[in-house]
C-alpha cells in the first residue's frame, strides 16, 4: 500500500475502530485520490479528503412498534447526512437485519461520490434500520414505517434531505413512509423518491438502477468494440436492481443465466427472460417467495448457499449486496473468460477482488458509477416534483441514458492511463471528487 494511503487510513481506523465496511470504502477512494491530491495541493491544504470522510451529521434513534401479536418490538433507526456541498442530502434507506453504523457510513460515503457523478445537484446520505421486513405482515411493515418516520420527519425535507429505497425498501415501504410524513407535516412535497406514480413518483424510477447499470456496461463494452448481443451474464440478487438489469440485458440480446437470493442461486441455461422473468418478478414482488421456487418450477439447477460466480459467463453483474465477490471468486470469473463486471450493488467486490479485475485488465465498472442511474432518476423525480409536471417514460429514459453516457465519459476523462487502459475506479473516484472538492473550497471551512 502507498505509505500516504496507509497513514491516512491509520487515522480513519483509529477514530472508528471496527467499522470495517466504512474503512474499505474510504481506502478504495483514498488510493485513487491521494496521488491526485498530491498533484493538486489546494485540496490538500484545505483537507478536503479528511473532511469528506467525516459525516456532517449522524442521527441514531429508537423505533418502537407493536407487532401483530401486540408485542412491543424495538429497532434502531439511522440517517447519515454525509455531505451537502453540492446539494441537499440524498440517498436511500436500507431495512435489513445486518444494518449498522459501519454499513450505512460506507453507503453514505459512496453515495456522495456517486451523486456528484450524476451531474445533478445532490449531496450524499444514507439511512435505514436493522428491521427485517422478511416474514412481516403488511400491517407490521406499515407500523414500523410509521414509527420510523415519526422520528425521521424532523430531520428531512424536500430541500434538506430526500431519502429513497435500497435493500428491503421498495414501493410499499416508500408509500407508508410518505403517508406518515405528509400527515406529520401537513405538506405534500417530494420529500422521498421512488414514490408511486399516483402520488408524485417518476416513471422509470423502478427500472432505473438496473437499466442504468446495463447502459453503463454497454458503454464500457463499446470501448472494446463489443456489445451485449450474444453475451452470457451472471447476475446475483433477484430484487429491484437485478430484475430490471435482467430485463434490459435480454432486450439488448444478452442472456442472463443466473439470479440469486440470500439462500442460493439458480442456473438457467435457457435464459431468465420473457415469461420466466415475469414469473420471477411476481414470485419476489408479490408472493415474496424464495428463488428456489423458480428452480422447482422450471426444472433448473439450484445451488443452495452458493454464489453464482462459479458459472462461466462473459459478463458478471453483482446486484445483491456488499462484499459478495471475494478475491477467489474474482479469479474464477477471470479464469472462466469474464470480460466485464458491472456493479449494480454498492461495493459488491472486496478490495482484493477489485485488484484482481484491474490486474486482469478487464472492464470493471465500480458501483458508484455503474449503479448511479437509480439516484440520477431520483434526481429527475425531484425535478418533476418541483415543477409539478410529470415527464413521459421516454423522456426519463432518454435522460437516464444520457446521464449514464456522461458518467462513463467522466470516468474515461479521469481514469484513462497512458497505455489506453481505462481504470474506472480512479475515473469514478476522481471524477466524483472534483466537483465536491471545488464546492467545498468555495464554501470555506464548513
Ligand atoms: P432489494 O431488497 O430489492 O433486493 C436485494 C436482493 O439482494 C435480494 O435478492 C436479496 O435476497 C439479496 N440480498 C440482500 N442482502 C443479501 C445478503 N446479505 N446476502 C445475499 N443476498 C442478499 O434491493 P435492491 O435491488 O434495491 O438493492 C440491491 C443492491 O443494489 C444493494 O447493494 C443496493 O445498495 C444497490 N443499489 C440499489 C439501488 C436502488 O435504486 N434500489 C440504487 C443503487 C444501488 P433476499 O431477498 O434473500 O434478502
Ligand atoms: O444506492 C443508491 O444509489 C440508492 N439506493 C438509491 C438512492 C436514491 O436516492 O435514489
Amino acid at each position: 500500500m502507498d505509505p500516504r494511503v496507509k497513514q491516512f487510513m491509520t487515522v480513519i481506523k483509529a477514530k472508528d475502530p471496527g467499522e470495517s465496511e466504512f474503512h474499505q470504502a474510504v481506502q478504495e477512494v483514498a488510493e485513487s485520490l491521494i496521488p491526485f491530491i498530491e498533484e493538486n495541493p489546494k485540496y490538500r491544504h484545505a483537507k478536503i479528503l479528511e473532511r469528506i470522510a467525516e459525516p456532517e451529521r449522524v442521527i441514531i434513534f429508537r423505533v418502537p412498534w407493536l407487532d401483530d401479536k401486540n408485542e412491543i418490538q424495538i429497532n434502531r433507526g439511522f440517517r447519515i447526512e454525509m455531505n451537502s456541498a453540492i446539494g441537499p442530502y440524498k440517498g436511500g434507506l436500507r431495512f435489513h437485519p445486518t444494518v449498522n453504523l459501519a454499513i450505512l457510513k460506507f453507503l453514505a460515503f459512496e453515495q456522495t461520490f456517486k451523486n456528484s457523478l450524476t451531474t445533478l445537484p445532490m449531496g450524499g446520505a444514507k439511512g435505514g434500520s436493522d428491521f427485517d421486513p422478511k416474514g412481516k405482515s403488511d400491517n407490521e411493515v406499515m407500523k414500523f414505517c410509521q414509527s420510523f418516520m415519526t422520528e425521521l420527519f424532523r430531520h428531512i425535507g424536500p430541500d434538506t434531505d430526500i431519502p429513497a429505497g435500497d435493500i428491503g425498501v421498495g414501493g410499499r415501504e416508500i408509500g407508508f413512509l410518505f403517508g406518515q410524513y405528509k400527515r406529520l407535516r401537513n405538506e405534500f412535497t417530494g420529500v422521498l423518491t421512488g414514490k408511486g406514480i399516483e402520488y408524485g413518483g417518476s416513471l422509470m424510477r423502478p427500472e432505473a438502477t438496473g437499466y442504468g447499470a446495463t447502459y453503463f456496461a454497454q458503454e464500457m463494452l463499446a470501448t472494446r468494440k463489443e456489445t451485449m448481443k450474444g453475451k452470457t451474464v451472471c447476475i446475483s440478487g433477484s430484487g429491484n436492481v437485478a430484475q430490471y438489469a435482467a430485463e434490459k440485458i435480454s432486450e439488448l440480446g444478452g442472456k442472463v443465466i443466473t439470479m440469486s437470493d440470500s439462500n442460493g442461486f439458480v442456473y438457467d441455461p435457457h435464459g431468465i427472460n420473457g415469461e420466466r422473468l415475469e414469473y420471477l418478478k411476481n414470485l419476489k414482488n408479490v408472493q415474496r417467495g424464495r428463488i428456489k421456487e423458480y428452480a422447482d418450477k422450471y426444472g433448473v439447477e439450484y445451488f443452495e448457499d452458493q454464489r453464482p460466480w462459479i458459472i462461466k459467463c462473459d459478463i458478471a453483474m453483482p446486484n445483491a449486496t456488499q462484499n459478495e465477490i471475494n478475491g477467489d471468486e474474482a479469479r474464477t470469473l477471470v479464469r472462466n473468460g469474464c470480460i466485464c463486471v458491472t456493479e449494480g450493488a454498492n461495493m459488491p467486490s472486496t478490495l482484493e477482488a477489485v485488484e484482481v479485475f484491474l490486474n486482469a485488465g478487464i472492464l470493471y465498472g465500480p458501483g458508484k458509477a455503474a449503479n448511479a442511474g437509480g439516484v440520477a432518476t431520483s434526481g429527475l423525480e425531484m425535478s418533476q416534483n418541483s415543477m409539478r409536471l410529470p415527464w413521459t417514460r421516454k423522456e426519463v429514459d432518454d435522460r437516464l441514458l444520457l446521464i449514464m453516457k456522461e458518467i462513463h465519459a467522466t470516468c474515461v476523462k479521469y481514469g484513462k492511463k497512458p497505455d489506453g487502459f481505462i481504470n474506472y475506479v480512479d475515473g469514478a473516484n476522481i471524477g466524483g471528487f472534483v466537483k465536491i472538492a471545488n464546492a467545498m473550497l468555495a464554501q470555506g471551512i464548513v
